[in-house]
């Protein structure tokens, strides 16, 4: 069931983690608006400024009330002098003037959509653009021919480093479907296919459904589940992840299979506690496929994996941010004291917040 606000939340706290953001908030519009202007300076790789209009749009969507002056807005966290007057502008003339530039603009009109393929971000739309590809059609031929792509791949001996470049060419074929948002009734549905096959596999798995499902999105653009087993070590959790994609691979339910285990990267020490697999389903039956995405954490990670893939982006970002200045390192893969690396077990997702010091928000809250 979801909570309406709880009114002990100060809605004006400075972390997306710290207050209440609704899927659809009281300045809804106006959040869209300043989002054309966040997505065109993070297609210009213009990070910095993408992730000040990012927290910007994330303050203005846990704001309660509808905004009726800049100034009022000027008080909310991250809305500096530019924010402001962009917020003036909308005020004043319904629009703000940037975003209706941007959303004429022929190049951006482009890299929107060429950034809508799974896998092709700002710097590979850039590149495609700069090769004089101007539709996704253009991107296809770019990549169907191997002299593009031979040079790039002849430098990574690294299969890994690999992996993006097959996902563009497999999202590219595949457009049309991965295009189409999934209803939740679909999602559900898929979750409950995939479930019972694992059971087959490992009778007493438990699972969420992650992501912005969880959250209350009435549509998704890929479908997250997060399993455990309560008995499940570390090399059993790698060995499921690889069983449940082999069985569904071999039924024809996943046809694309980008298998991500157990990957060490120096950002997280303990990494091979989660075991994901991103692939593509079809479910028979229905004639399209979607992006499924399949992650399987040990059951002491389970809740922070929980955590971690329910999202959105700017709620984790200031959850890391949060756990930091309390000594501490969140990520999906767990909580650890920083000064001596300690693992700390969160038994529920409510314990995930007590342990970092937080109030309790719920998923349908965590739209930052
Ligand atoms: N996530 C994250 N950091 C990333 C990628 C993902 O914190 N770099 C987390 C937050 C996301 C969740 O994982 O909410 C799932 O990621 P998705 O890309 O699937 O995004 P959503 O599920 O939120 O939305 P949708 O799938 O509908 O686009
Ligand atoms: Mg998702």
């Amino acid at each position: 069931v979801a909570t309406s606000a709880q009114t002990d939340l100060n809605p004006n706290a400075k972390l997306a983690c710290q207050r209440e953001s609704p899927l659809v908030c009281p300045n809804q519009e106006l959040v869209e608006r300043i989002d054309i202007i966040r997505r065109a300076r993070e297609l210009d790789m213009n990070w910095q400024s993408a992730l000040s209009y990012a927290r910007a749009i994330a303050s203005i969507k846990a704001y309660p009330k509808k905004i009726k002056s800049a100034k009022e807005a000027g008080k909310l966290w991250y809305i500096g002098n530019k924010a402001e007057h962009k917020i003036g502008e909308y005020l004043k003339y319904g629009q703000i003037i940037e975003t209706k530039t941007l959303l004429e603009d022929e190049k951006y009109k482009v890299l929107r959509e060429f950034t809508s393929i799974y896998g092709i971000g700002p710097m590979t739309a850039q590149t495609l653009y700069a090769y004089g590809c101007r539709t996704l059609e253009d991107a296809k031929k770019f990549y169907d021919n191997p002299e593009n792509t031979a040079q790039q791949s002849s430098d990574d001996e690294d299969e890994n480093k690999r992996l993006p470049e097959r996902w563009i060419e497999v999202s590219l074929a595949l457009k049309d479907d991965l295009g189409i948002k999934i209803p939740r009734k679909e999602v559900e549905q898929i979750a409950g296919t995939v479930m019972k096959e694992l059971e087959a596999i490992q009778p007493g798995c438990s699972h969420t459904i992650a992501g912005g499902y969880r959250r209350g999105k009435p549509e998704s653009n890929d479908i997250d589940i997060v399993v455990t087993h309560p008995k499940a070590d570390r090399k059993r959790i790698q060995e499921l992840c690889q069983e449940l994609t082999d069985v569904l691979s071999k039924k024809g339910l996943v046809t694309h299979l980008m298998t991500l285990t157990g990957q060490n990267t120096p950002k997280s020490l303990h990494a091979d506690v989660i075991a994901k697999a991103l692939t593509v389903f079809s479910l028979p039956g229905s004639n399209r496929s979607c992006r499924l995405d399949l992650v399987f954490a040990v059951p002491e990670v389970y809740w922070t994996a929980v955590v971690g893939w329910t999202g959105s982006t700017m709620f984790q970002r200031d959850l890391r941010l949060h756990a930091k200045s309390k000594g501490l390192k969140f990520d999906s893969s767990g909580i650890t004291r920083r000064n001596n690396q300690s693992v700390i077990v969160a038994h529920s997702e409510k314990d995930v917040f007590e342990i970092l010091g937080l109030p309790y928000i719920h998923p349908t809250m965590r739209n930052a």
